[in-house]
C-alpha cells in the first residue's frame, strides 16, 4: 500500500408522528369554523360563484397558515432537519468492521475534535456556529468532545464536575439540534491505565448514558490513549464501563481505548486487541489513533490497521492530527494523503484533532485567528487549510452516501 516499513520494537504516542386522525379532525373542524367566521364578517362572499372561489382560495390560505403554525411549533432542528447528517442516516451501528447507518449503508463520520474542553482553547468553540460552521463549510458530520480526566482543571484533577459535564451536555445539544453525530471522550492521557479513575468514570459514563440513551447521535468514547498498561488491563475496565452504559443505553456505539497510545497494540508489531477482542456486547469499536507527522506511525500502523480489519476487529480514527504526536513539528500531507487513502478505501471514520487556535502545529486555526465560527481561508492554519479540503472533497466524492 506504499507505505514503508521499519522494524523498530518498542512503541512510545448522530418525525414528528402526532396521532394523524386526530390531527385531521381537529384541522377540518378548524377549517369549517373559520368559513363560517368568513361568511358572518363578509357577506358578499356568499354568492355561490363567489363563495365557491373563496372558499377555494380560503382553503388554501388556511391550509398554508396551519402548515406554518404547526411548523413553527416544532423544534427548529426538525424544521431543517431534511438534509441534516443525522436525518439521513439516523441511529448508527457496527457490522463487521463497518460503522453503519439506520438502514444498514456503510457509513463514515468525518469527525472534528475539540482540543481539551478544560482549557479555553478548546472550551471557546463549544458553540452551535463553530459546529455549523464545521458542518455547512467543512462537510464535517461529526464532533468529538474531549474531557480531559488530568492536567489542568481536569475531570479528576480539581476541576468543576459539574461545569465540565454541562459543557459536554452544551456540545451534544448543539451536535444534535444541528444534525450531527457526537462523542463523548472520556480523554485519559497522563493517567496512562483507564483504571486509575474507574470509580468517576463509572459515575460519568452512569450521568451521561441515563441522559443520553434515547439519543440517536451520541457515542461514548470510555478511554483516549491508554499507555503504559496491557490490554488485559485496559480490557477488563473497558468491560466493566460498557456494562455500565448498557444498563441504560441499550446499544449506541461504544469506543474502546488500545494499548500504547490506542496503537491497537502494546508493540510495534503486536496486535492483541485483534487477537483478543471483548466479546459478549455489540457495536463496540476500537480506537487506531496516528499523527502524520511522526513519520513511525505511517510507517508501521497501516498494517497493523490491515491486520485487525482482516481480523474482523471494527476500528475507528477517534483521532488523528496533522502534526508530530508533540502536536508540534511539521504537518505532513504525503503521510495524510496515504492515510487518507487507506481509511476511505476501508470505510474507517476519522476525527481530526483540533479545533483550537492554540499555537501548535496541530490547530487547525491560526493562532492569531480569535473568530470562534465563520472562518476564512487566512484564518486557518496549514493543518485547517488541508482537512477543509480534504473532507469536502470526501464528502463530495461519497455523494449521497454521505
Ligand atoms: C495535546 C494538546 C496540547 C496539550 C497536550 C497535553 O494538543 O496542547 O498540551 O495534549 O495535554 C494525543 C492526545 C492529545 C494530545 C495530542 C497532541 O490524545 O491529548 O493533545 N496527542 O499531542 N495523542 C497523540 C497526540
Amino acid at each position: 500500500m506504499g507505505f514503508p516499513r521499519v522494524t523498530v520494537k518498542v512503541l512510545n504516542s448522530y418525525g414528528f408522528t402526532p396521532s394523524e386522525n386526530d390531527t385531521d379532525e381537529k384541522n377540518r373542524q378548524e377549517g369549517r369554523e373559520s368559513m363560517e367566521r368568513i361568511k358572518n364578517r363578509w357577506p358578499s362572499l356568499c354568492h355561490p360563484r363567489v363563495a365557491r372561489k373563496h372558499r377555494r382560495l380560503g382553503t388554501v390560505l388556511l391550509v398554508f397558515c396551519l402548515t406554518i403554525a404547526t411548523l413553527g411549533s416544532l423544534p427548529a432542528t426538525t424544521v431543517s432537519a431534511a438534509s441534516t447528517p443525522l436525518s439521513k442516516h439516523g441511529k448508527l451501528s457496527v457490522k463487521g468492521t463497518n460503522l453503519v447507518d439506520s438502514k444498514g449503508n456503510t457509513f463514515q463520520l468525518r469527525g472534528i475534535s475539540t482540543h481539551g474542553i478544560n482549557w479555553d482553547v478548546g472550551k471557546n468553540y463549544v458553540t452551535k456556529k463553530s459546529f455549523k460552521t464545521l458542518r455547512d463549510q467543512w462537510g464535517v458530520n461529526a464532533i468529538r468532545l474531549s474531557l480531559y480526566t488530568e492536567g489542568y482543571n481536569g475531570y479528576c484533577s480539581g476541576g468543576n464536575k459539574s461545569q465540565l459535564r454541562s459543557l459536554v451536555n452544551k456540545g451534544v445539544k448543539y451536535a444534535t439540534e444541528l444534525g450531527m453525530y457526537a462523542v463523548i471522550d472520556w480523554h485519559i492521557l497522563s493517567d496512562g491505565n483507564p483504571n486509575t479513575h474507574y470509580k468517576e468514570a463509572k459515575s460519568f459514563f452512569t450521568t451521561m448514558a441515563k441522559k443520553y440513551k434515547n439519543y440517536k447521535n451520541v457515542i461514548y468514547e470510555i478511554c483516549n490513549e491508554p499507555n503504559g498498561c496491557s490490554w488485559s488491563s485496559i480490557k477488563s475496565y473497558a468491560k466493566k464501563i460498557i456494562k455500565v452504559i448498557r444498563k441504560y443505553d441499550k446499544d449506541a456505539v461504544i469506543i474502546v481505548g488500545t494499548p500504547s497510545w490506542s496503537q491497537l497494540g502494546s508493540s510495534l508489531t503486536s496486535n492483541e486487541v485483534a487477537d483478543n477482542p471483548i466479546t459478549g456486547y455489540s457495536n463496540i469499536m476500537y480506537s487506531l489513533h496516528f499523527y502524520a507527522g511522526e513519520s513511525a506511525h505511517t510507517q508501521y500502523l497501516p498494517d497493523k490497521l490491515t491486520y485487525a480489519l482482516e481480523k474482523g476487529l471494527p476500528v475507528i480514527v477517534s483521532e488523528f492530527g496533522m502534526s508530530a504526536a508533540s502536536g508540534g513539528g511539521s504537518i505532513n500531507k504525503t503521510s495524510a494523503n496515504q492515510w487518507f487513502t487507506l481509511l476511505n478505501k476501508n470505510n474507517v471514520s476519522y476525527f481530526c484533532w483540533s479545533l483550537s487556535n492554540k499555537a501548535e502545529t496541530c490547530s487547525l486555526l491560526k493562532s492569531s485567528t480569535k473568530k470562534i465560527s465563520g472562518w476564512k481561508s487566512s484564518d486557518l492554519s496549514a493543518a485547517g487549510k488541508y482537512i477543509k479540503k480534504k473532507y469536502l472533497a470526501r464528502k463530495k466524492a461519497l455523494g449521497s452516501k454521505a
